[in-house]
């Protein structure tokens, strides 16, 4: 894939106006969406840190992406620097590369506005509104396990040439801010008094029992460990449900700009507590009825087939694509022991597993108790209401991170889950 770097012009925020004069010399967009004096240009960003924009002219649609040098959410009181968009930019073409089609295609990148232009995702819909809205999405289990697969284990040095991940890692280690916002926001912030921490009403005993939780925050400490020190594979770095868009039959992921070298269960984690985060939020929503109960069975299933599919994809590619450092075939396969291999296999995925089941339990905490709330139950209209499914997902969250020995796969999960659903 050939990707234009624009030419160098100092950085200002575009708006509607401005974009396309600065995008109509990028080579390869007329040709996909027309020409620039026909476009139509709406900034559409309702995420926490940057501007979109999306550019439709008579011949088709793109996304204009770019960096603010502040929070979006914030505001200009949390200056960023602009450098995320480079490393998304990276991660796009990466995880693109490991999962084919899997991500929107970069067209262009313009480092000195910071501003990647990529491919426009139609009719898709960010999956967290689709879960809102109880679509059943029949495929996403299978397309998000195998994405978690062929993305964690072919940027690992179980498949990648061993000098060639380390010049990676050194390039996404530059990171430092969004890894630094991710280390404070999820590990550190919900275990303390942080003023960027905010609870909802009626939540304030939760969250000092949580400050006070000694355990809980050994735990969460050694999952800050894990997630600094463990540069296990390239991550997605911030895998929620707003960094997924479905249709009935697709998915596709963005959004990579937190992208670093960590472990692998952290990815997987942030996806299946964001799931169930979303059920433990319908009650908040729908009426007790068959439909209801009906749709967060579908969640749970959802939750238990993106582990299968993970499981049965990274095992095909442990089999098939073993070549990295770690490939480790020298103990095992060439040396006549095929079994161990094996034994070598399950012993990595109860490693990933355990560590996925922690992740999950801290991003719910995060979600309750810090800075970044999740619209499934800001949504939630009735303070005590919300109050409750929110405290019933702690409660969930805290058991992850403590006991993740208790689960041995995902139907442990949704039977604890359904039991404190119902209290
Ligand atoms: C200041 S950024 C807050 C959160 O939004 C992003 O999507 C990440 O999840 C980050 O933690
Ligand atoms: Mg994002």
């Amino acid at each position: 894939m050939e990707v234009r770097v624009l030419d160098k012009r100092p950085y200002e925020p575009l708006d509607a106006g401005t974009l396309p004069r600065r995008l109509a010399a990028a080579p390869g967009l007329a040709p996909r969406i027309g020409p620039a004096e026909h476009w139509r240009v709406r900034e559409v960003g309702d995420g926490n840190l940057n501007l979109v924009f999306i550019v439709e002219g008579p011949l088709g649609a793109m996304i204009a992406k770019q960096a603010l040098p502040y929070a979006r959410c914030v505001g200009d009181s949390w200056p960023l620097s602009l450098e995320r968009s480079y490393f998304e930019y990276h991660a796009l073409v990466r995880l693109g590369r490991r999962d084919p089609g899997r991500l929107p295609q970069v067209h262009a990148f313009d480092q000195e506005q910071a501003l990647i232009v990529m491919d426009y995702l139609t009719p898709h819909v960010i999956l967290r509104k689709s879960l809102m809205a109880g679509e059943v999405l029949p495929h996403l289990d299978r397309q998000m396990g195998q994405y978690l697969a062929r993305t964690l284990f072919r940027g690992s040095d179980f498949a990648m040439e061993t000098a060639h991940r380390k010049r990676d890692l050194a390039l996404f280690a530059g990171n430092v801010e969004l890894c630094g916002i991710s280390e404070d926001l999820i590990f550190t912030d919900p275990f303390c008094i942080s003023r960027r921490n905010r609870v909802t009403p009626g939540l304030e005993e939760d969250a000092a029992a949580v400050r006070a939780d000694r355990e809980l925050k050994l735990a969460a400490a050694t999952l800050k460990r894990k997630f600094a020190t463990c540069a296990e594979t390239l991550l997605h770095g911030d895998f929620h449900s707003g960094s997924v868009m479905v249709t009935a039959q697709d998915s596709r992921v963005i959004d990579p700009e937190f992208a670093f070298y960590g472990p692998m269960g952290f990815d997987i984690g942030a996806f299946l507590g964001n799931l169930l985060m979303a059920y433990f939020a319908k009650a908040g929503h729908d009426a007790e009825d068959h439909a209801r109960a009906a749709y967060e069975d579908w969640i749970l299933q959802l939750m238990e087939g993106v582990w299968s599919a993970f499981e049965g994809e990274f095992a095909r590619l442990w089999r098939t694509e073993r070549t990295g450092m770690l490939g480790l075939a020298e103990l095992f396969e060439h040396g006549g022991d095929a079994e161990g291999a094996e034994a070598a296999l399950e012993a990595v995925l109860g490693d990933i597993w355990r560590d996925t089941l922690g992740f999950a339990g801290i991003e719910m905490h995060r979600r309750i108790l810090g800075l970044a709330h999740i619209p499934e139950f800001e949504t939630i209209a009735d303070l005590p209401l919300r109050a409750a499914c929110e405290r019933r997902a702690l409660a969930m969250g805290r058991r992850l991170m403590l006991q993740p020995g208790t689960f041995p796969d995902p139907r442990q999960v949704s039977r604890i889950a359904r039991s404190l659903r119902t209290v």
